[in-house]
């Protein structure tokens, strides 16, 4: 299969890579960093091709996937990974710039990847999406705001993709992960590995070969078996309830 990753450079895409490399496939990886990706493809061989792209620029997404090779062309499964959140504070004390960077990444990346993707698909009537939301697109949580709010987004676009794609053979899922250790909170909290590392701190969290093999797994059920939605927690972690203000 030819499996096209954004986001391969770190955490969940970097160890999808790994795994569907070492289970034969070819794979199409993305991401910004140009060093990260000439060392995988070293370490990875002819079965990774390695594409330097930002996935915010629309009109290159569009360029560099309508100009893959042709043995790279026919993409069966695309996972919508790259994403990220920046910050923790309250809406209130946010940064609008960083508030425009998640949701140009995590909405209009994905927005412009899947649209120059899925045309083929549904030409060939084959192929699968998976798209990387969260837990806090469905629970909210302080300074969890934009990106919460793009992951909502990545859920509803994703369960909305199935209904226009009834009829053709194209399957979406939504994966949805709780607190899971790559470099997402170091990119959270801007370089700060204390902070960072204080977060998992005496809990044990998800790793990213948990996602990559959970997403290994929807990938390999057969043909007519969607799996619309996945929610996935570290034990360690789990829901609150409402909270009071009392004067
Ligand atoms: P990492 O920070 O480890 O990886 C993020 C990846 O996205 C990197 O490879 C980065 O590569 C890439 N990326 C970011 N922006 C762009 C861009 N504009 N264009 C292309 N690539 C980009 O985080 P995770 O692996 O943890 O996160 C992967 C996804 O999973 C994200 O969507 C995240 O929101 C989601 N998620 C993460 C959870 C967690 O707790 N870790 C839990 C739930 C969901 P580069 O910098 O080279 O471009
Ligand atoms: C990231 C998971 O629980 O840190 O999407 O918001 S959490």
């Amino acid at each position: 299969m030819i499996i096209f990753i954004t986001g391969a450079t770190s955490g969940f895409g970097l160890a999808m890579t790994e795994k569907f490399i070492s289970l034969g496939h070819q794979v199409i990886a993305v991401g910004r960093r140009q060093e990260r990706l000439d060392k995988m493809k070293k370490d990875l061989g002819v079965n990774l091709l390695p594409l330097c792209l930002d996935i915010k620029n629309k009109n290159l997404v569009t360029k560099q996937i309508s100009e893959l090779p042709l043995n790279w062309k026919n993409i069966d499964v695309l996972i919508n990974n790259a994403g990220m959140a920046l910050g923790t504070e309250s809406a209130q004390k946010s940064s609008i710039l960083d508030w425009e960077e998640m949701i140009q990444t995590n909405i209009n990346g994905l927005l412009y990847c899947t649209h120059a993707v899925l045309p083929g698909m549904v030409e060939r009537d084959k192929g699968q999406i998976i798209n990387l939301g969260s837990v806090a697109g469905e629970f909210p949580y302080p300074g969890g705001n934009v990106y919460g709010a793009t992951k909502a987004f990545v859920h509803q676009f994703s369960l909305n993709l199935r209904s226009d794609l009834l009829g053709t053979k194209v399957r979406v899922t939504n994966i949805e992960p709780g607190m899971c250790q790559t470099e997402f909170s170091e990119v959270r909290f801007r370089g700060d590995i204390t902070k960072a590392n204080n977060l998992y701190a005496g809990m044990t969290p998800l790793t990213a070969a948990d996602i990559a093999e959970t997403i290994e797994w929807i990938v390999s059920r057969p043909a007519h078996l969607n799996v619309n939605v996945i929610s996935l927690m570290p034990t360690d972690q789990a829901f609150s309830g409402f909270a009071v203000h009392r004067s």
